[in-house]
């Protein structure tokens, strides 16, 4: 959902609030919800996303337990951190992706980490989808045509972004990002991504590969290779698409 479109909703919700309280209480206590809710919207800015599948939708690449604890755990702490940390210095009229292009190296390390941690996975859901029959999963389109031409062929990029993923130190992710025109395959560190000015490759991500243990360790321990193999039949290559021709 769009920042604008959230916000309407919100304030949509709270004038909906605010007449039945005018009923209720009269207009005094209309003025008071008023501002209580003009503060709890300047202090909790951020929301997290409706995961769009139920936690067991990705089986039997992505677990029921694992998906559980990244979306409740995980991602919701990246977003109770960032509704925690006051004057974060960022322009606010803006999506949260465009909020990351406003970081640069002398923002709080807590932004970075958390800002990035709830854009990434807000992206990372929706570029998932289940595939419980383990149908083939391959791109069609502007963006097949696009893969074919930057990477010679599909079975190349993927042999290229698997081994890309499983390169990465320690925490970070994987993508698949439009640069100038052209697909690029680049990783980032932590919970870095490449709409950050610092990233070493800079783009609009297309996919999101989540390379953190939290990702995959309950049901692949240290394989992951398996994971990342696994989640190439899980990819939503429409929203890929989406991204892609979004451009
Ligand atoms: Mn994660």
């Amino acid at each position: 959902m769009s920042d604008n479109r959230r916000d309407f909703l919100k304030k949509g919700t709270l004038l909906g609030l605010s007449g039945l309280a005018s009923a209720l209480l009269g207009k005094d206590k209309l003025n008071q919800i008023e501002e209580v809710s003009n503060q709890l919207e300047s202090v909790a800015p951020f929301i997290m996303p409706k995961l769009p599948y139920a936690f067991d939708a990705l089986e039997p690449y992505i677990d029921k337990q694992t998906m559980e604890i990244h979306y409740t755990k995980h991602h919701q702490a990246y977003v109770n951190k960032l509704n925690d940390t006051p004057s974060t210095n960022l322009d606010f009229g803006v999506s949260d992706a465009a909020k990351c292009k406003q970081l640069d190296t002398t923002s709080s390390t807590v932004v970075r980490n958390n800002l990035g941690g709830h854009v990434n996975h807000s992206l990372f859901w929706t570029l998932l989808k289940p595939n419980p029959k383990g149908e083939p999963n391959l791109p069609s389109g502007e963006l097949n045509e696009a893969i074919k031409k930057n990477f010679n062929s599909f079975d190349d990029f993927k042999k290229q972004f698997s081994e890309a993923a499983t390169k990465i130190f320690g925490s970070g992710w994987c993508w698949l990002i439009l640069q100038d025109g052209k697909l690029k395959i680049t990783t980032t560190p932590n919970q870095d991504n490449p709409y950050m000015k610092f990233a070493t490759e800079q783009g609009t991500p297309v996919l999101a590969l989540d390379i953190w243990e939290h990702a995959y360790y309950l049901k692949y321990q240290n394989k992951r290779v398996d994971y990342i193999n696994n989640w190439w039949n899980i990819i939503n290559w429409q929203k890929a698409e989406e991204l892609y021709t979004k451009k």
